[in-house]
């Protein structure tokens, strides 16, 4: 009985131990005080985040040790520098960046050892955003930027490491997207084919372009508020260069037209845009996004004659408002800026 009991005590003690351990570790480490540890293991390398201030608040230093450098801690500290130290001591990395953003790790070279990869700010008063990228194996470093005309930046998806090249004026449009790389010496973005969406536009004067935007404002899949753009060719097609994503306002504009917006939008890779028909939209001359009494009075004012003050009164860009714009007027009149949610096949 006695030995019975031995065994079921010595049993029980040992289930609550293993229970105890992870949670040992727990306390552990939030006990442990700033600089946090983390230790990242896996091969082949895969990119993956180290810190975004613009997704999450680190605090003021952390410590990162990776299998491909042993015996070596980097460290990061706001406002300062990105650092490594081992046998030989403390050296800094990011000489002449100190107002660090982000720092991705990612091999760009195919050399099996992480680059360090970062947003940083750049100048006081006009400020701009570059990315830096430091390769600890070769000891080089690398920079995109062009300042006072574009913004460089980072974000992860899918284990890859993307830049964005937007423009520095506004509507800050997004002129360069795909995968960081070091080819020939040199830091590229380079475009993948599944980002370049095909879409159409159908309207009644097609040499006249309209623009299409696909905006979002997911801070997570993208860095920030950001828009693509593109505007339509002669016979109304377009392609426009995003990544794939979800929550996309897809948006097109032509003037003397009403506007088409479609919300929620999901953005499969490699998929095609939807096709959109304008021509039932055409008529708002002033372009104060509803077809009425004003845009007819316009036209009329202008009627039968080649148009002067109202050129989108043409709507067939015929060099001449008649009877066949008027028509396409009436047809769409009353009608208002179409909002539209996107609904999945
Ligand atoms: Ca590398
Ligand atoms: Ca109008
Ligand atoms: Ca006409």
């Amino acid at each position: 009985m006695n030995n019975i009991l031995k065994v079921l005590v010595s049993t029980l003690i040992a289930i609550m131990l293993l229970h105890l351990t992870p949670f040992l570790e727990i306390v552990s480490a939030i006990d442990s005080s700033l600089p946090k540890t983390l230790i990242f293991a896996s091969q082949p390398f895969k990119a993956r985040m180290w810190f975004d201030l613009a997704i999450e608040n680190p605090g003021q230093s952390l410590e990162l040790e990776l299998d491909e450098f042993p015996d070596t801690v980097f460290r990061w500290t706001r406002f300062q520098f990105l650092t490594s130290t081992d046998a030989d001591g403390e050296k800094v990395l990011s000489y002449g960046w100190n107002n660090i953003q982000s720092i991705y790790l990612a091999d760009l070279n195919g050399d099996g050892f992480p680059e360090f990869c970062s947003t940083t700010l750049w100048g006081s008063g006009y400020i701009d955003e570059r990315i830096c990228v430091y390769d600890y194996a070769t000891k080089k470093t690398y920079q995109l930027s062009d300042r006072t005309n574009y913004n460089f930046s980072l974000f992860i998806k899918n284990e890859g490491l993307f830049a964005m090249q937007k423009a520095a004026i506004r509507p800050f449009s997004v002129v360069k997207i795909g995968n960081l790389a070091i080819i020939d010496n040199e830091l590229v973005i380079i475009n993948s084919e599944q980002q370049k969406h095909k879409g159409t536009a159908h309207s009644l004067d097609p040499f006249r372009p309209a623009t299409i935007t696909l905006s979002s404002s997911d801070s997570i899949q993208i860095s920030s508020t950001t828009t693509f753009t593109a505007t339509t060719t002669s016979d109304g097609t377009y392609t426009l260069d995003a990544p794939a994503g979800t929550g996309y306002t897809l948006a097109v504009s032509k003037p003397g037209y009403l506007s088409y917006t479609i919300e929620n939008f999901i953005l499969k890779e490699g998929e095609d845009l939807p096709t959109i028909d304008l021509k039932s939209l055409a008529g708002d001359i002033n372009g104060d996004g509803v077809i009425n009494a004003e845009d007819l009075t316009y036209m009329l004012s202008e009627f039968n004659k080649k148009p002067v003050n109202w050129k989108y009164a043409d709507i067939t860009d015929s060099g001449i408002i008649n009877a066949v714009d008027l028509t396409y007027l009436l047809a769409g009149f009353n009608k208002r800026n179409v909002v539209v949610q996107w609904i999945e096949e």
